[in-house]
């Protein structure tokens, strides 16, 4: 009799877990995912910084689960749409900043790339409603287009960053 009472439990414990994962950590209405930088459209040259927005919701680190809060991933060149109901995927095309890192830099290869922003829960699940930012484009070169206009800081942006050196260019 006990061991029938201990397995039924169990099971429903099991069965709570399962829906609390089916139905997603809730976030609130409002949060909001997006691009500091880069900007849609944006030509660039070199590594560049890539910084994640966040509003109405607070950033921790992965396995924390604190109300309205999670960590960012960085989707770069992913077509299919996330699965709601399972983990972020971890594999090359879809980063994890479990430590709660806001930014990141990147050296992507010449061409264009998608970038995608997705928050997700303490287990590595989107949230309900996804927390997802816009997808954007940007353009790799090495060299930056001669006719570019001199509101065009996009391109060369490594070279904006303070905490790099501006010495040493070609032209
Ligand atoms: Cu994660």
């Amino acid at each position: 009799m006990e061991t029938v009472r201990v397995a039924l439990i169990t099971a429903m414990l099991t069965l709570l877990a399962g829906a609390a994962h089916a139905q997603g950590t809730p976030a609130p209405p409002d949060a909001s995912l997006y691009f500091i930088s880069p900007s849609d459209g944006a030509t660039i040259k070199g590594p560049f910084w890539c910084r994640f927005g966040l509003r109405n919701m607070g950033v921790t680190h992965a396995g924390d689960d604190y109300p309205n809060s999670g960590h960012h991933h960085l989707l770069i060149d992913v077509d299919e749409p996330l699965e709601p109901t399972e983990p972020i995927p971890h594999d090359r095309r879809h980063h994890h900043f479990a430590a709660g890192q806001t930014e990141a830099l990147l050296e992507l290869a010449p061409g264009k790339h998608t970038l995608q922003l997705v928050l997700g829960d303490a287990n590595h699940f989107p949230f309900r409603p996804p927390v997802i930012s816009k997808k954007i484009t940007v353009l790799i070169v090495t060299e930056c287009p001669e006719a570019s206009s001199p509101g065009d800081h996009e391109c060369n942006a490594a070279a904006h960053d303070p905490r790099r050196s501006r010495v040493g260019g070609t032209h």
